[in-house]
């Protein structure tokens, strides 16, 4: 597999956590310029992680969102869960193509933790 490339951007902060009995991501509607990264905190309600699906994201990314996800994933697409409260999965979009990417969380998908990442 090949190895993401490095990021060179900003960083943008995510919140994945349980507000009341809302499993969410926060914010869930990021914007982001290629090279920058996004970390997902574990804050609580986990495990969480970051999942996308072929059909929501630009036709032809997949081989680079999956080396995004890198070398501990769960599967095709699908990110490492985070177990340890206050855990990060750190997110290159360096080498993802411009485009809106939807995205979900594996345990709480069916509760509609889900976000949009558009890439610019
Ligand atoms: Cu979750």
């Amino acid at each position: 597999m090949a190895a993401a490339p490095a990021a060179t951007g900003a960083t943008i902060d995510v919140s994945m956590e349980l507000v009341g009995s809302t499993y969410k991501y926060d914010p869930a509607t990021i914007t982001v310029k290629a090279g920058d990264v996004i970390k997902f905190h574990n804050k609580n309600g986990g495990p969480h992680n970051l999942a996308f699906d072929a059909a929501g994201i630009p036709s032809g990314s997949q081989a680079a969102v999956d080396a995004a996800l890198g070398a501990n994933k769960m599967g095709p697409l699908t990110g490492a869960l985070l177990v340890e409260p206050d855990a990060i999965f750190t997110f290159s979009t360096a080498g993802l193509p411009a485009g809106t990417y939807n995205f979900h969380c594996t345990p709480h998908q069916a509760l509609g933790m889900k976000g949009v990442l558009t890439i610019k």
